[in-house]
């Protein structure tokens, strides 16, 4: 389970990092059992998750499965035993709690996203200067659940660099892009990808094919929370619900919540 120097140096060089067969089985059944309950508690009316189709149980893409009511050991699990080690090396620091949940589509219903930085501002003056200044305090990830996970899209190494005018003018072709140095992502459940969010990426699934993809995000615990997380404080603050969780995954939240400013900033503030 250990990130190597060369895995360092390829993930800070190239800007994401493909871990194979890292996760047991087990833990990947454990995962799916988690979705399963998550469905069947929705389908009783004891929480709401979107639906791609609920009779044939194709649940949506979903957040927040830290929150109490989506809440499940098996995520907790996860993190305390296999990620933790990971994310450590990663972050060389610390991490805290930032983003949980699942990618999900399917039934034939197509996800076709734009090429995208998540945080990014591609064409700004300082585009390259603010990509330098946050790479290596954050880290995002994507582990399939299900087989022939073929559905993330990046260009590698284009995570510290300002944007080039056919990037982003494949960003504003939307479906009709054609991305320079695009590598498709190939991934089976026990793997792993670790990747910086301002990597030009996007989820492309034309033929909504069924995925349950875990995709994640971590910061350093000394990065204050941001307006785009502040919306789960008061769900994780719920009475008794840090009890439940293991030591080292009960660590993650307490560091969020910890780290909650009195005027929280937007990335692009700080
Ligand atoms: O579908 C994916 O793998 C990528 C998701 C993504 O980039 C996003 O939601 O911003």
């Amino acid at each position: 389970m250990t990130i190597s120097d060369a895995d360092l140096q390829h993930y800070h060089d190239q800007g994401y990092l493909i871990r194979r067969q890292v996760f047991t089985a087990a833990r990947m059944t454990s995962l799916r059992d988690a979705m399963e309950r998550l469905m069947d508690r929705a389908l009783a009316g004891e929480v709401e998750i979107g639906w791609i189709d609920r009779e044939q149980r194709l649940l949506q893409r979903t957040g927040q499965l830290f929150a109490p009511e989506k809440y499940d050991a098996a995520y907790a699990a996860w993190l305390n035993d296999d990620l933790d080690t990971h994310l450590r090396a990663l972050l060389d620091a610390a991490p805290r709690h930032s983003l949980f949940g699942m990618l999900a589509s399917g039934g034939g219903q197509p996800y076709q996203q734009a090429w995208h930085r998540d945080l990014g501002r591609p064409g700004d003056d300082d585009e390259e200067t603010f990509y330098h200044r946050h790479h290596g305090k954050y880290v995002q990830f994507n582990a399939p659940l299900l087989p022939g996970d073929r559905f993330l899209h990046i260009v590698p190494a284009s995570h510290l660099r300002a944007s080039t005018v056919q990037e982003i003018e494949a960003a504003a072709a939307g479906e009709e892009a054609d991305m320079p140095d695009a590598l498709v992502v190939e991934l089976e459940p026990g793997d792993i990808v670790y990747y910086d969010a301002n990597l030009w990426h996007r989820g492309w699934n034309p033929a909504g094919v069924n995925r349950w993809s875990m995709h994640c995000a971590f910061w350093r615990a000394d990065c204050p929370v941001m307006t785009h997380e502040i919306n789960q404080r008061d769900a994780l603050l719920s009475v008794g619900h840090l009890d439940r969780m293991p030591p080292i995954a009960r660590e993650y939240v307490q560091r969020y919540l910890d780290n909650i400013p009195a005027e929280p900033l937007r990335l692009q503030d700080l």
